[in-house]
């Protein structure tokens, strides 16, 4: 084989990923909790005024909920206490139960809690907060960064919050409930100028309509995905569960691409164009790229997820 996993992630070697944002969340995990969360809700304050949050799903929400109540009947120093464990990582009953949830329930679970502060019920983040110096400066960038960029890092932030799922010795993930694929007649089809290879069509095609079954069948058993900023994701049956898991709702709107044989009868492509998360719909566009690494029976042996640095990136299909 002419490819490994490691080798196929360096195709298309000049994609300029938006490599601000791991910088910017590498100098955010520096700060104290206190100025983590309250930079977080100035950010999503300010970011409130231009874009607008989705409320989330009911079904998602029920397996919040228990932890939620359990705050709520908290005093308010308790409930700061809470949300700095989170942030600290800190070994705590609720941070436990917080690793165990997929980043939909977590962002559903903050987006409570924030309805809940803004309403004095949980403890707000003191009038008259002072960010430290170097917190201030990490709100300046995220400020500097294009929405895209922006929720990725509020994401990530959110994500990366509570005890390590790594130090549990087992758990249970929970996730939020499997919608059915859409139905046929729901359907829409991509088109991508430069790319007519079936597989990339589908792959878009199947995503859009949240139709994992057909669309992991695309992928080699040894396949993997990798998401952004991540490592990749190798295996049918770990790629599958994270479909199920994290993919649901999803909009590709892919608008061009480039096609090109490369080794033993593989096929490297390259497409860009948006992507719209359930959270935030047609109101941000995340400028991204997905590079494909095909057999020779077409099937997906690799497919990388990059979030661009910029729109420009979008035009930017060599290799
Ligand atoms: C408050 C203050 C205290 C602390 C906190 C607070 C609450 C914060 C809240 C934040 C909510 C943030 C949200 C962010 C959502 C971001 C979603 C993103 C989604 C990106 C998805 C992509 C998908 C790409 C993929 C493609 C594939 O082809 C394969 C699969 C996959 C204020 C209380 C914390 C409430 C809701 C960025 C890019 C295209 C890789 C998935
Ligand atoms: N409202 C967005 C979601 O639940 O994914
Ligand atoms: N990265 C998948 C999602 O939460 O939208």
């Amino acid at each position: 084989m002419p490819f490994t996993i490691d080798s196929a992630r360096s195709i298309f070697p000049e994609t300029l990923t938006a490599d601000a944002v791991p910088a910017t969340i590498a100098r955010f995990s520096q700060l104290s909790a206190e100025d983590q969360l309250a930079l977080i809700w100035f950010a999503y304050l300010e970011m409130g005024k231009t874009i607008t949050i989705a409320a989330p799903g009911a079904a998602s929400m029920v397996l919040a909920e228990p932890t939620l109540n359990q705050i709520k009947q908290k005093s308010f120093q308790e409930q700061t206490q809470v949300m700095c464990d989170l942030a600290n990582r800190a070994d705590a009953p609720i941070s436990r139960t917080y690793a165990s949830w997929s980043a939909n329930i977590k962002l559903g679970f903050w987006y409570q809690l924030g309805q809940w502060m803004e309403q004095g019920t949980v403890a707000p983040i003191p009038e008259g907060y002072r960010l430290s110096a170097n917190a201030s400066a990490v709100l300046q960038a995220i400020r500097n960064l294009d929405p895209g960029q922006q929720i990725t890092v509020l994401r990530n932030a959110v994500v990366d919050m509570g005890f390590d799922p790594s130090k549990l010795d087992s758990y249970k993930k929970v996730t939020e409930p499997i919608v059915p694929p859409q139905q046929m007649s729901q359907r829409t089809s991509v088109a991508i100028q430069g790319v007519d290879n079936q597989t990339v069509l589908s792959y878009m095609n199947y995503m859009n309509a949240n139709d994992f079954d057909a669309l992991i069948k695309l992928f080699t058993d040894d396949g993997a995905l990798q998401p952004p900023f991540q490592r990749p994701i190798i295996g049918k049956d770990a790629v599958y569960r994270f479909f199920r898991e994290e993919c649901q709702n999803l909009k590709l709107l892919p608008e061009q691409g480039v096609s090109e044989p490369t080794e033993e009868g593989y096929t490297q492509i390259k497409v860009t164009g948006k992507v719209q998360t359930p959270w935030f719909g047609a109101g941000v566009g995340m400028n991204m790229a997905w590079r494909f690494l095909l057999n020779p029976e077409n099937k997906i042996y690799f497919v990388a997820i990059d979030l661009l640095a910029s729109p420009k990136e979008l035009l930017n299909l060599a290799r």
